[in-house]
């Protein structure tokens, strides 16, 4: 049994990646290194098989598109065949309707419940929430401070789940979306399942959304069939895609329901929702570094700052990195959020994982007074900063010394990782990838 999915999708990536030429062994044998992988991923041995058919065919017959080598080639077929396996995903209709979300415990659906509102919310709809879980006590005050800090309405607090679904859809019966919390489990239990499907039944749900913690790994494909079989789902929201978890169990999970996902969950804060996109998905489950994501994330959080974007993205991309580049890049990325989410999507993230994140936003402040007592010299090339001259930037800053040090310190560490995008193959490889121009 594999150990890790994602793991040995992307080796089987590198070997075509790293072969000095592509031929039909070649191909044999990355198509069985995928079947085994999806295979050992409890993705549906039949659906597996089609699949790699498809790909060896495809791969072996068609020409690649002028401009692309054949090794490009050969990865874009695997790509899409895998893409087409997790579905085009789909969002919500913007309409009046109830949705009824599951999962077992601690998977995330009550913070989503809240994320949902939100995104609804801010459509412009009128949006109540639901507390049908009625087996933990503090389940109904958690989903009540979350809707308090959108506004939301939330009804809940008595110990019959169905008696609370009937009397808040009757509250909230002029409301356009209705989005019920339920509970959760540690297991399918029988008790879980009756209760699921009592509540189904008075909601009559549009939607029942299945919520999965994405470092599960290959237990969703189970789970998801579990509850697919209990109310029948229709869509998936995986959550917790930004921590370590690549996810790879997304695939197992669509392909045992057939239903798609819908969205996936990228923090604890109610924001933190986004639009499900495959090819992206596998960009990040393959480890490739999702640079998309990040241009995008930059030009929809700084509107007006546009053009300073495009600089600091290209910037980033061509190595050159100066004291003052840091500075705008923290600005940037602190205006968008914690700044390790924005590092998860570098190529090189995982190894800011230990800086504190939150802390960045303070630093900054501080960074920026640092800053100003230095010399225009100085802060285009901090290389040239020797103690002498820490002890003077210091006391112009009314700061200590291990700050100025400290300052310089994230300066290196930003570089280095940087430097990971200056090297010109990667670079290439990366923009074809994402399809931008330099
Ligand atoms: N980092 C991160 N944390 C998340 C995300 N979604 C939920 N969480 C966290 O996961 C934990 C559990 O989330 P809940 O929403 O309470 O999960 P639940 O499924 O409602 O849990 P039960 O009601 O106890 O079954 C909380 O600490 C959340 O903040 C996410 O997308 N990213
Ligand atoms: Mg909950």
């Amino acid at each position: 049994m594999l150990k890790n999915f994602g793991e040995s999708l992307r080796s089987a990536f590198r070997k075509i990646a790293n072969a000095p030429f592509i031929d039909r062994d070649l191909i044999k044998e990355v198509v069985r290194d995928i079947q085994r992988a999806l295979i050992a991923g409890d993705v549906n041995v039949k659906l597996v098989l089609e699949m790699s058919k498809r790909i060896e065919k495809r791969a072996l017959e068609e020409k690649p598109l002028p401009g692309m080598s054949n090794r490009e080639h050969v990865l874009k077929i695997l790509h899409e065949e895998l893409a087409s396996i997790l579905g085009q995903g789909r969002e919500l209709p913007l309409k009046k309707q109830r949705i009824m979300m599951v999962g077992l415990y601690g998977q995330g659906k009550t913070t989503t419940c809240g994320k949902l509102a939100r995104f609804f919310q801010k459509k412009g709809m009128k949006v109540a929430l639901i507390a049908a879980d009625v087996h933990r006590p503090a389940a109904y005050e958690q989903l009540k401070q979350i809707a308090e800090k959108i506004n939301v309405p939330v009804y809940g607090g008595d110990s019959d789940a169905e008696k609370v679904v009937k009397e808040g859809l009757d509250k909230f019966a002029r409301y356009d979306v209705v989005i019920i919390d339920t509970a959760g489990r540690h297991a399918l239990e029988d008790d879980l399942i009756k209760e699921m499907k009592k509540i189904a039944k008075i909601a009559h749900p549009d939607e029942k959304i299945l919520v999965i913690d994405a470092s599960i790994g290959q237990q969703a494909g189970k789970q998801a069939r579990a509850f697919n079989d209990a109310i029948g789902i229709t869509g998936v929201i995986l959550t917790k895609m930004d921590g370590t978890a690549k996810g790879g169990g997304a695939l197992s999970a669509v392909a045992e329901t057939g239903s798609p996902i819908l969205y996936i969950g990228t923090g604890e804060h109610i924001d933190d929702l986004e639009k499900f996109d495959a090819i992206r998905f596998l960009s990040r489950l393959l480890g490739m570094g999702d640079l998309q994501t990040l241009i995008e994330k930059a030009e929809e959080a700084a509107k007006g700052k546009e053009k300073k974007i495009e600089e600091t993205a290209k910037k980033m991309l061509s190595g050159k990195f100066t004291l003052l580049d840091m500075y705008e890049q923290m600005e940037l990325l602190s205006g968008m959020g914690p700044f390790q989410k924005i590092a998860d999507l570098l190529p090189l993230g995982g190894k800011l994982k230990d800086e504190d994140v939150y802390e960045t936003q303070k630093k900054l402040k501080k960074f920026r007074i640092i800053m100003d007592s230095m010399t225009k010299k100085e802060l285009e090339n901090p290389n040239i900063i020797k103690s002498s001259h820490i002890k003077r930037i210091a006391r112009g800053a009314g700061v200590e010394t291990r700050d100025v040090k400290e300052l310089l310190r994230h300066y290196n560490m930003s570089k280095k990782l940087m430097k990971s995008f200056s090297n010109k193959k990667m670079q290439k490889k990366l923009m074809k990838q994402f399809g931008l121009k330099m």
